[in-house]
């Protein structure tokens, strides 16, 4: 068993030394710089609200076994959890309609909640002006964690399994021998390590920083005040209790609020972003003032104390008499950061988790470090998630600030950040702007929604019915895209794939690695493409490539995002180099049936179905230029995807245009897409697969060549039992519901799945959407989703619900 070192005694470290003490690791010492347990660390005066109910799966679920082993903790001062519930309400109908798609999610993460009138929230909780409330979401197993307990009951149970736990003692540098941590630097010396885990809340940062970790985590203060006796809670709380009406979320007004024992305390996100310069911060950890608290600024609580009076009339008669402005970690995407440092092993983190994840977060950790592998999925919570481009200085401080700003609103699944757009553009950019494209940013990249330039292109389409949307689900969405895509399964279009990342991957070793990798035979011809699957070593989904022999050593993968280039280069070879090609590279995808014979009157190689099949590359030229062209078609058509380097980039897409012009060629942008792979069956790893997934239960096991020799993941699927749920496809009956990803999913009453991702079908007139489904459910089936408070029914459809003969793309 390894030697562990954790740093930090806040609720994530004591919360890490109980997993991985209760896995078996017995040698584990955490260290803090501060006193046991109010160590002066963001915990040691976190009000401590749980609200569970979260946007992420992933997050929800560190919720609520955060919950179940918190309610289950002994402390001899008392409770660790005071289950009173939570109640988030509403004034706004916007807000409203929200809590609606909120208690979805609880549905489908399996969180027991309800929306409840004005009446019962009052009820609930009688300080409420009933007269502001339109509504609440009432969840009963949310609740109050008294954060320095639940640290020191899971620290105690730590000790007793043989875990040190040393005071005072401030980690000063990370000790480290040719690429491996061997310890933690101390004023005492080396504490040696086989393991290290930096959970030192808002400080990792400044410590991943001396081991050349870029953390994309913001210290930030917030505000928490308490208020002097509220008349109409004397006597109704024990000292001891503390709390006995449900935590309480304003979100339209940016608070929160709970109960102490008389007395009601209030956070406020209402204020500016206040990140805070390290450097200003006190030392001094025993002191009345913790390192963790800054003095508290009056004039950024006014508006929020105007707000909570209005919401609790009663708080009139009393006012602020305890308050500070508290600091902890934000990140870009509001999400935590875990793993292990790929240039430094057995230097891990686990960071930017409130006490709401910690549990979960600390059971995950431990997980990844004694299993290899966490056992739910965590790839949102990845320390190496983020772009290059997302790693300045710049972009973290504005994004981090962003998503404070951000917390409590109301977040629509297509909004994208505003600030710091431009970043990335393929050399199409300038026709796209001409074209008037709605622009998404993904990746830092610009990338075409739809384009108004074919905003009458839906009256040249003979019978096309347009949808019409709902205000919500209109949101960043054109019904153009759907002629988009109807034009594209009768004519041609051309579409940006630059922003597809690629990597090259090449040398002697080439072939042997990624047969080693991967789960299909890549070992093939020169000029052949195979979809093929990163797996991890538990079998679950990591990832799907296409892989395309360019030469006999040199190899293209088409991938899905930075994680798959960490997890290659964490199991490269020497014989083998690695190389993201994609922002010096560009691709347009030319397709739809015309495609043909808009390309080969520019190429001098035969571009027919026998010379050039489904599913093979060529190098050639078309004009002057020269290409990489792969037979390869997400959207489900005849076409190609045709690469080159960016130098040619502008150049390559107006040859294309200019050349389809006769056969009516169009630019298509991301809505069409993607309502195009789904009608084809085609998954989107992130969103429909992750790595809590076999490609059993994605419907991808056809990728997946049992015969080949040992390949990463080979083990575990020999070992696998049959996946009781599956990903299914789903039809609409109503050809005007719409759904747009994360609703829960009925037979009959019952919740039994969740919708993954979903799309508007023009060629069968409905949405389509992929849903994770308990495998005994049956094609044909009905099944009834809960679109923010809609009910809408739908058949469970045999794959794929469009071109299961291939006809369209094999000609
Ligand atoms: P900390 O508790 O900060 O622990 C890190 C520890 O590392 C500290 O003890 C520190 O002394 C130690 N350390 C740092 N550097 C070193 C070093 N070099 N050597 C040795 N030791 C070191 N979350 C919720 O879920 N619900 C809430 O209602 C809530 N309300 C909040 C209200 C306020 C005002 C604030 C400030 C935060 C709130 N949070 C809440 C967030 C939550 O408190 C934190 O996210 C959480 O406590 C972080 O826990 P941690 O263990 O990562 O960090
Ligand atoms: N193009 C390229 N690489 C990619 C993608 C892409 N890599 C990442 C991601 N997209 C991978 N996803 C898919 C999903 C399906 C297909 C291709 C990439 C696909 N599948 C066929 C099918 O299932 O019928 C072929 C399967 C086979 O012949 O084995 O086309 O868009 N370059």
């Amino acid at each position: 068993m390894p030697k562990i070192v954790v740093i930090g005694a806040g609720i994530v470290g004591t919360s890490l030394a109980d997993e991985l003490t209760a896995r078996g690791c017995a040698d584990v010492t955490v260290v803090d710089r501060g006193p046991l347990f109010a160590t002066g660390g963001s915990t040691s005066h976190a009000p401590g609200l749980v609200f569970q109910t979260n946007p992420s799966r992933t997050m929800t679920a560190f919720a609520r076994y955060t919950v179940e082993k918190f309610r289950t903790l002994d402390h001899p001062g008392g409770w660790a959890f005071n289950p009173v519930g939570g109640l988030e309400i509403a004034t706004t109908p916007e807000r409203w309609a929200d809590l609606h798609r909120k208690a979805g999610w609880a549905q489908a993460w399996g969180i027991r909640g309800e929306l409840i009138t004005a009446d019962e929230c009052v009820a609930l909780h009688p300080l409420l002006d009933k007269d502001r409330v339109l509504g609440g979401f009432h969840t009963p197993t949310d609740g109050l964690a008294k954060a320095v307990r639940a640290a020191e009951a899971q620290a105690r149970r730590a000790m007793a399994r043989g875990a040190t736990f040393l005071a005072g003692t401030e980690v000063l540098g990370i000790a480290d021998h040719a690429g491996r941590v061997t310890g933690v630097r101390t004023a005492d010396g080396v504490l040696p390590a086989d393991i290290v885990v930096c959970a030192a809340g808002f400080w990792g940062a400044q410590l991943a920083r001396q081991v050349g970790l870029v953390l994309p985590l913001v210290p930030m203060a917030h505000q928490y005040a308490k208020t002097g006796q509220v008349a109409p809670l004397v006597g109704r709380n024990t000292e001891a209790l503390e709390a006995g009406l449900p935590i309480l979320r304003h979100q339209d007004a940016d608070l929160y609020f709970r109960e102490h024992v008389d007395r009601i305390g209030i956070g406020s996100y209402a204020h500016r972003p206040m990140p805070v310069e390290m450097a200003t911060l006190s030392a001094d950890t025993a002191g009345e003032t913790m390192p963790s608290m800054l003095p508290f600024t009056d004039e950024d609580f006014a508006p929020a104390w105007a707000e909570a009076t209005a919401l609790l009339p009663a708080l009139d008669d009393s006012k602020v008499e305890e308050a500070f402005n508290g600091i902890f970690s934000f990140t870009p995407d509001g999400l935590s950061l875990m793993g292990e440092h790929r240039e430094l092993s057995g230097f891990w983190v686990a960071e930017a988790v409130w006490v709401t994840h910690s549990a979960g977060v600390a059971k995950a950790t431990a997980e990844w470090i004694i299993d290899g592998a966490p056992s739910i999925d965590v790839h949102e919570c990845d320390l190496y998630r983020f772009e290059d481009v997302a790693r300045s200085p710049k972009f973290i401080a504005q994004t981090s600030s962003q998503a404070f700003v951000e917390v409590y609103d109301v977040i629509h699944p297509h909004q994208y950040r505003t600030a710091l757009r431009g970043l990335r553009t393929s050399p199409f950019h300038a026709r796209h702007r001409e074209l008037g494209a709605f622009f998404y940013e993904g990746g830092g990249w610009e990338r075409p929604a739809w384009f108004e330039a074919n905003a009458a292109l839906a009256e040249r389409i003979d019978g096309l019915d347009l949808p019409r949307r709902d205000e919500w689900s209109a949101r960043f969405w054109s019904p153009i895209s759907v002629a988009e895509a109807h034009w594209t399964r009768h004519r041609v279009a051309m579409y940006d794939m630059t922003p597809l990342t690629r990597y090259e991957i090449a040398g002697p070793g080439a072939a042997a690695f990624l047969q080693r990798m991967t789960t299909n035979n890549v070992d093939k011809s020169v000029g052949s493409v195979t979809y093929t699957l990163l797996l991890d070593h538990t079998g679950g989904v990591r990832s799907d490539l296409t892989v395309t022999r360019l030469a006999d050593t040199t190899f293209q993968v088409g991938a899905n995002s930075p994680l798959d280039f960490d997890w290659l280069t964490r199991h490269l070879p020497p014989d083998v180099t690695l190389r993201d090609i994609t922002g010096g590279t560009c691709c347009v995808g030319v397709w739809g049936p015309l495609a043909r014979d808009l390309v080969q009157p520019l190429c001098p190689d035969d571009l027919s179905h026998n010379a050039f099949p489904y599913f093979r590359a060529l190098h050639t030229h078309l004009d002057a230029l020269p290409v990489t062209m792969l037979r390869v078609s997400y959207v489900g058509e005849l076409g190609w995807e045709i690469y080159t380097e960016a130098q040619y980039g502008a150049a390559l897409w107006d040859l294309l245009f200019e050349a389809g012009r006769d056969h009516g060629v169009i630019a298509a942008g991301r809505i069409a897409f993607n309502s195009l792979r789904i009608e084809k069956g085609y998954r989107s790893w992130g969103a429909d697969v992750t790595a809590e997934h076999s490609p059993a239960a994605a419907g991808l096991g056809f990728a997946v060549r049992m015969a080949k020799d040992d390949f990463v993941g080979k083990t575990a699927l020999e070992a696998a039992e049959p996946p009781l749920n599956t990903l299914r496809s789903i039809v609409f009956d109503d050809p005007a519901a719409v759904v747009l990803g994360k609703e829960p999913v009925y037979v009959g009453a019952e919740c039994v799945g969740y919708v993954t991702s979903a799309g508007y079908s023009p060629t069968v007139g409905r949405t389509i959407a992929y849903a994770w489904l308990p495998t005994a459910v049956a094609d044909g089936d009905t099944v009834s989703v809960d679109y923010r408070g809609t009910r809408h029914t739908a058949a469970v459809h045999p794959e794929p619900v469009v071109d299961p003969e291939m006809a369209r793309i094999r000609r």
